[in-house]
């Protein structure tokens, strides 16, 4: 039987205490997938658990009516399980509500923006969904109709219209500063269409920073069939995921929030230490893995990082190499922290594809390793793990061609064409490269890069 309000419910399953249909939509999320489904989406149904009310959440997609067509005849119900070992707990999730296909329904988004309910917008829409240009600033032309952009500047045009409240816009994406990045793209956006409007936003409302952490790898038509088995329910919108969660938020809001602490997140003044650290150290071996592991002809990230050639060069990159460039909040234990992540990575119930994390390279790279090479520089030092790293991404680079997934692959494709693998470290890392905004490479960078490349570690 098919997951839906009217279903009946296994016993083994952990299921909503809040009257569902009573529930106003307190937020709007951009990019419904699965990591959302997994993290802030709990975190709201913990608070709802708890008695806070009115925060069910509009899921929006930007294009694909994919997660629409999961989630909708199902009555935004889902649910959620945490794997480890043999261990499988399994929970549904009430706070989603609807779940809007952008292209399609553009009215109801815009509605959404500016209904007086709502209080909150969050995103995660990848680090692409920003539409930076190399240099980080925005890219016009990427940021037009059809972009997040589009759909705040007339959702928010409304708001301003009718009078309304700001709110807050709470990016939980994987980016440094996602907070004050959101506010500065979506600035030069609304500068250029509506300068009135840019104001209104920067005097209204708050775009608070957050570090958010779950491994929640894509859902797999097996892990659908076995969740049949095990609960008696066809769930398409299934989500799997760790037992780990970590959310930390900037305490910034414009207006209210749900009690997110609840489910354990933290609120701070400043964030930075928390998400530094998880962009270079989790998210740095993460992208590490994925290209030196796929070179080695693996497929899961747990088999990647029991492979003993690769083990000792990933506790390089977190030990050595990124821990050592930062500088850590009072109590922050960057060992324990470089420890724990050695064994979620190790979780062998997730079956967490490499390919998953190889995608979009050239929006990810900056952020996880760029910015350790820099402050190494800074100091004389040079990061063997991370070039090592560098070398099999720019080795998958070339493998994959136009095939490679990830908005800046013809670019990509065209370099490699002219420059060939030898060419290419230069073109990527030189003074006049692609990535010199964020690292320019030494000449012994670029031998270490180019004497490796389609080798693997
Ligand atoms: C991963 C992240 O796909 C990727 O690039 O590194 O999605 C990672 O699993 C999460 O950030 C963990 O919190």
């Amino acid at each position: 039987m098919r997951l839906s309000s009217q279903a009946a419910i296994p016993e083994t399953i952990i299921r909503p205490l809040y009257d569902r249909a009573a529930q106003k939509c307190g937020i709007v999320h951009f990019g419904i997938g699965a990591f959302h489904r997994a993290h802030q989406a709990a975190y709201t149904d913990d608070a709802m658990n708890a008695g806070d009310r009115d925060w069910a959440i509009t899921g929006v997609s930007l294009r694909s009516a994919g997660v629409a067509d999961q989630m909708n005849p199902q009555d935004g119900l889902y649910t959620l399980s945490e794997r480890s070992g043999e261990q499988t707990s399994v929970r549904l999730i009430g706070a989603v509500k609807q779940v809007l296909v952008a292209s399609q329904q553009r009215e109801e988004v815009l509605a959404a923006i500016a209904s007086s309910d709502t209080k909150i917008i969050s995103f995660t829409i990848t680090e692409k969904g920003y539409c930076r240009a190399p240099d980080g600033s925005l890219d016009f032309a990427l940021a037009g109709l059809g972009s997040v952009y589009d759909y705040l500047y007339a959702g928010l045009a409304r708001r301003m219209a009718s009078g309304r409240d700001g709110l807050t816009l709470l990016s939980c994406d994987n980016l440094a500063d996602n907070g004050a990045q959101l506010a500065r793209l979506l600035a030069a956006h609304l500068q250029a269409r509506d300068p009135a409007l840019a104001e209104w936003v920067q005097a209204r409302c708050k775009c608070p920073a957050t570090m958010v952490d779950r491994i929640v790898p894509a859902t797999t038509d097996a892990d659908r069939d076995g969740l049949e088995k095990l609960a008696g329910l066809r769930d398409e919108a299934a989500v799997l995921t760790e037992p780990f969660t970590q959310w930390v938020i900037e305490d910034s809001f414009a207006g209210p929030r749900p009690r997110w602490e609840i489910g354990g997140a933290q609120f701070t003044a400043d964030v930075r230490p928390f998400e530094t650290a998880k962009l270079r150290m989790l998210n740095g071996a993460h992208s590490a893995l994925a290209y030196l592991g796929l070179a080695r002809g693996h497929t899961y990230v747990h088999q990647a990082i029991a492979d003993p050639a690769l083990l000792p060069l990933i506790e390089r990159l977190m030990r050595t190499e990124a821990a050592t460039s930062l500088t850590p909040a009072p109590g922050q234990d960057l060992a324990a922290y470089a420890a724990s992540l050695a064994t979620r990575f190790g979780n062998t119930a997730l079956n967490h594809k490499l390919r998953q994390i190889a995608m979009d390279g050239s929006q990810k790279i900056p952020q996880r390793w760029l910015e350790t090479l820099a402050f190494h520089q800074r100091e004389g030092r040079q990061c063997p793990a991370i070039l090592a790293a560098i070398s099999a991404w720019v080795g998958f680079v070339g493998k994959e061609g136009l095939k490679l997934d990830d908005p800046l692959a013809e670019v990509l494709h065209r370099l490699w064409q002219a420059e060939g693998a030898s060419g290419m470290p230069l073109a990527l890392f030189g003074d006049r490269g692609l990535f010199a905004q964020h690292w320019v490479a030494t000449k012994a960078d670029l031998d270490l890069i180019c004497a490796t490349i389609g080798q693997p570690a």
